[in-house]
């Protein structure tokens, strides 16, 4: 037996041919997302309005301003490495133009995406340099963007650890992929140079607790590696959100396990069960807890790869490294 096929079907398919006939006719290309950027100073201030404009997609030529190089190599990087391995077209996926603002403040010691756009300190300049200098830190901000509007994870609790931990998995993805560092050669360092002094680092993914030790005015970092270290921290912004920034050590670990175990060029297969789990919405509630990330990524890797394959197993004994069960 056949089916008519609906004229919906019909007009679609033929509006399609048109379409292609009209743009060969023209001669041309048919419309491929490109990057939109704007790079903003805020000269030092502690605000975005009336901050001058340094950069667009398209300014001739690069401006003078290391900073604000900084973010247009990597927040180009970051843009590249969405589209080009999972098609998105930018941080909400519908083009939004990155919008960068450089010297934030004075002195001011962080880096964060405030829900639209993506604002730098200088750095105070004796513990922390600008936070320009790391792609892994860039990265890790836009992703806050991407996660905004994917699955959305409730910024406290297990589920903001796990929001934190998307944003360091893709920060360091990023970083590796801009690098061509494949799981052996990466360091898994977060922030090795917005930290001053070269044996410090914000955060280890590899090593959870070791991004610095015996620092002069931090101590050592905090970051557990597994759920036996997990931190109760209240659920205030003094104690960062029931420990957002302290828990996320967990599932970085066992993602870094998981990648390792799988060998090669991290984003390829890890990061695009990382990344499908970020993008299911149905499945990644706006509260899920490791347990259910734990749970997503396995049957993620097993629809991907096979149940049977070194990839679910890699992501099971990932999990397992990090005692999450
Ligand atoms: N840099 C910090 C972060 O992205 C800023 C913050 O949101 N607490 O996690
Ligand atoms: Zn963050």
């Amino acid at each position: 037996s056949f089916r008519l096929r609906s004229d919906r079907e019909f007009f679609k398919d033929t509006s399609a041919t048109e379409q292609a006939i009209l743009c060969a006719v023209a001669k041309k290309p048919t419309k491929v997302p490109v990057l939109k950027m704007e790079v903003y100073s805020c000269n030092r201030k502690a605000s975005t309005t009336g901050a001058t404009l340094l950069w667009s997609d398209t300014s001739p030529k690069l401006p003078t301003d290391k900073d604000a190089k900084n973010v247009i190599n990597a927040g180009s990087g970051t843009w590249k490495f969405y589209y080009e391995l999972f098609g998105r077209n930018s941080v909400d996926n519908l083009g939004l133009t990155i919008q960068q603002y450089v010297h934030y403040d004075k002195k001011y010691d962080n880096a964060f995406w405030d829900g639209r756009r993506m604002i730098f300190g200088d750095g105070d300049g004796t513990i922390f340099g600008s936070f320009t200098t790391d792609i892994d830190v860039i990265g890790h901000e836009l992703t806050h963007g991407v996660t905004q509007y994917e699955a959305n994870l409730e910024y406290h609790l297990q589920s903001g650890a796990l929001n934190e931990s998307f944003s360091d998995v893709f920060g360091i993805l990023i970083k590796q992929r801009m690098l061509n560092q494949d799981v052996k050669k990466s360091n898994w360092l977060i922030g090795e140079n917005v930290l001053l002094g070269n044996e410090y680092a914000l955060r280890s993914m590899k090593e959870p607790g070791t991004g610095y030790r015996n620092h002069p005015e931090l101590g050592d970092d905090p970051q557990p590696a597994t759920m036996d270290g997990f931190v109760k921290l209240p659920d205030t912004s003094s104690g960062d959100w029931g420990g957002v920034h302290y828990n996320s050590g967990i599932p970085n670990f066992a993602f870094y396990v998981a990648a390792f175990n799988m060998g090669g060029f991290a984003w390829e297969k890890a990061g695009k069960i990382w990344y499908t789990a970020l993008t299911d919405k149905t499945n990644l509630k706006k509260n899920a807890s490791f347990s259910d990330m734990r749970k997503l990524t396995i049957k993620i890797a097993g629809q991907l790869y096979g149940t049977k394959s070194l990839e679910a197993k890699a992501v099971t004994d990932g999990w397992n490294a990090a005692k999450v069960k």
